[in-house]
C-alpha cells in the first residue's frame, strides 16, 4: 500500500473514533482534528528521536529546529538560538534540552539484582530509559549480575517489607513505569519461610501499589506473576482463563499478588498488569534452581571438579524459555494502550530428566552415570506438569521466544564451563569448533 493510501486509511480510522465519541463533526472540525493529531504524532516522533541523542549530538542538530529551516530557506546551517557563544550555549537552548530530557522515560525496577532484573536493566538502557533499581540493605552487597551496567543505573535503598521506603524511592525516581520483580522466589524455601514469603511476595505487592497510588497514580505497574499459580490445575495447557490451584506457600503468595494487582486496577483505575510467566532461565539463573544446578553440575563433572549430581524429582515437567526474551514481554505489556494480563511461555514442556540428559549430552557424557536421586530435594507438594498456551501474547503483543530448549541448555552449560574452567584448559570440542570457525 502506498503512503498516501495508508495515511487515508489512518485518517478514516481516526475520524471514526472521533465520530463515535458523539461530538458534532463537520468537515471543518474533521480537518482541524486531523491536523492536530498529525502535528502531535510529528512532535512525538521528533521527541523520541531526540531523546536518543547524546548531549553533543543534540546540540549539533540544532535544538529548536531553526537550523533546518534556515538551511532550507537561506542555505545556511547556523542556528541563531543554539549557536554557542563565548559564554557557552544560550539559556534557551539549555532550557529546551532540559525539558526534552525531563520527559525521558524512567523506570524503577524492584529485584534489580536478580536474574530478570539484570536482563531488564539491559533492555531498558538500550531503549534509552533512565533506570532506577531498588536494592535492599545487606551486610555484603552483591551486584554480580548488574556489575557491567552499574555505572548507568541509579540504585535506591528500599525493601518490599517497608512501605515508607517504597514511597521515598518513588518520589526520588519519579518513574513512568515500575517493574515489581522482587520476591522470595525460590519455591522450595517457601515451605521453610512461609510467613516471610507471604510478607514479601504477597503483601509486598500491596505496599508497592499503595505507594504508587500515593505518589503518582499515572505510573504504569508490572507485577511478576508466575505459572506456579496454576500448580495442580487439571487444565492443560494453561492460559489467562485457567483457574489457579497453587501448591506451595510461594504459589499462594503469587496468587495474592496477582489478584491485588487486578483489584487495584479495577478499584483505582491504575495501569497495573500481571505477567503470568512460565519458567525462564539463563546463565544468570540462581544456582538453587534446577536448570542452573544442572548446568553448573555438568560443567563441574566435565572439568573433574565433581563426581555426581544430586537431584530431586526427575519427572517434573516445565515450560522453560530464555529469561532475556521474557523481559521483552514485560516491557511490551507496559507499552499497550490498555492494561491486560498475559501468559508468557514457549508452549512446550520438558522433564527435569530431559533437561539433564540434554545438558550431559552437550559435553559428550551420559547423564545416567552421574545423576543420583536425593529425596531431600523432593517437595512436600509437587507441581507435576506445566505448559503455557501463549496465544494471547503472540497475537496481541507479537511476542515469541527466540531461544529453543536445546539452545537454552547449550547456552547455560557453555557459560558454566567458561566460568569454571581455569584459563589454560581448553576443551577438545571447543578447540575443534574454534578451528572450524
Ligand atoms: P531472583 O530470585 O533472581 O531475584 C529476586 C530479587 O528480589 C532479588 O533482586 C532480591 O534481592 C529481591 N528481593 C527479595 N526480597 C526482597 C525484599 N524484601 N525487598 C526488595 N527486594 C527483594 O528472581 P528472578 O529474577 O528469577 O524472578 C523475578 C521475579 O519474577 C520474581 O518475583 C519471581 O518470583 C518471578 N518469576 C520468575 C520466574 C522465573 O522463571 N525466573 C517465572 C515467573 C515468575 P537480593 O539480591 O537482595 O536477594
Ligand atoms: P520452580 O523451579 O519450582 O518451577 O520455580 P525449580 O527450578 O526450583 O524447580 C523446577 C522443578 O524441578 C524439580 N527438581 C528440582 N528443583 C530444584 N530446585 N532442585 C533440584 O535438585 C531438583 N530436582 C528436581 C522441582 O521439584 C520442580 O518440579 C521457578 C522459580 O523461578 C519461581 O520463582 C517461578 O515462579 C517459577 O519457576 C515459574
Amino acid at each position: 500500500m502506498c503512503r498516501r493510501a495508508m495515511r487515508a486509511r489512518r485518517d478514516c480510522r481516526l475520524t471514526k473514533s472521533f465520530a463515535a465519541s458523539g461530538v458534532c463533526f463537520s468537515a471543518r472540525a474533521r480537518r482541524s482534528f486531523l491536523s492536530v493529531v498529525r502535528k502531535r504524532a510529528r512532535q512525538r516522533s521528533l521527541l523520541a528521536r531526540r531523546r536518543r541523542l547524546t548531549r553533543s549530538a543534540f546540540f549539533a542538530e540544532g535544538v529548536c529546529g531553526i537550523k533546518r529551516s534556515l538551511r532550507e530557506i537561506h542555505g545556511t546551517v547556523e542556528c541563531l538560538h543554539c549557536k554557542p557563544t563565548a559564554k557557552g550555549l544560550p539559556e534557551r537552548a539549555e532550557g529546551f534540552y532540559a525539558s526534552v530530557m525531563a520527559r525521558k522515560k524512567r523506570a524503577l525496577i524492584t529485584g534489580v539484582t536478580g536474574q530478570d532484573g539484570s536482563y531488564l536493566v539491559e533492555l531498558l538502557l538500550a531503549k534509552d530509559y533512565e533506570v532506577y533499581g531498588l536494592v535492599r540493605r545487606s551486610s555484603v552487597q552483591s551486584f554480580e549480575r548488574i556489575g557491567h551496567v552499574l555505572a548507568r543505573v541509579h540504585l535506591l535503598s528500599g525493601d518490599l517489607l517497608d512501605e515508607r521506603s517504597l514511597v521515598t524511592a518513588l518520589e526520588e525516581a519519579q518513574p513512568t513505569e515500575v517493574y515489581n520483580l522482587a520476591a522470595q522466589s525460590f519455591v522450595k524455601a517457601s515451605w521453610d519461610q512461609a510467613v516471610l514469603t507471604g510478607e514479601v511476595t504477597a503483601l509486598g505487592v500491596t505496599r508497592l501499589l499503595n505507594a504508587i497510588k500515593t505518589v503518582d497514580p499515572s505510573i504504569r505497574f508490572y507485577q511478576a506473576s508466575s505459572s506456579e499459580m496454576f500448580g495442580n490445575t487439571p487444565h492443560s495447557p494453561q492460559n489467562e482463563d485457567t483457574p489457579f490451584y497453587p501448591r506451595s506457600p510461594y504459589g499462594v503468595a503469587k496468587v495474592y499478588g496477582h489478584w491485588i494487582t487486578v483489584n487495584y486496577r479495577e478499584s483505582y483505575n491504575l495501569f497495573a498488569v500481571s505477567g503470568i510467566l512460565f519458567n525462564h532461565e539463563g546463565p544468570r539463573r540462581g544456582l538453587e534452581f534446577v536448570t542452573r544446578k544442572i548446568s553448573d553440575g555438568v560443567a563441574r563433572i566435565k572439568l573433574g571438579l565433581a563426581r555426581e549430581l544430586r537431584l530431586g524429582n526427575l519427572e517434573a515437567k516445565r515450560d522453560w524459555g530464555f529469561a532475556g526474551d521474557y523481559c521483552t514481554a514485560m516491557w511490551l505489556m507496559l507499552q499497550q494502550p490498555e492494561p491486560r494480563d498475559y501468559v508468557v511461555g514457549t508452549g512446550r514442556t520438558h522433564s527435569v530428566r530431559e533437561f539433564a540428559a540434554a545438558a550431559f549430552r552437550e559435553v559428550g557424557l551420559d547423564w545416567r552415570k552421574y545423576v543420583k536421586v536425593d529425596r531431600s530435594f523432593l517437595r512436600p507438594a509437587e507441581v507435576h506438569r506445566l505448559v503455557a498456551d501463549p496465544r494471547r501474547v503472540r497475537s496481541e503483543l507479537g511476542w515469541k521466544p527466540s531461544v529453543s530448549f536445546r539452545e537454552l541448555v547449550s547456552l547455560m552449560v557453555r557459560a558454566d564451563l567458561r566460568r569454571l574452567q581455569p584459563p589454560e584448559v581448553v576443551l577438545v570440542g571447543e578447540r575443534r569448533s574454534a578451528a572450524r570457525r
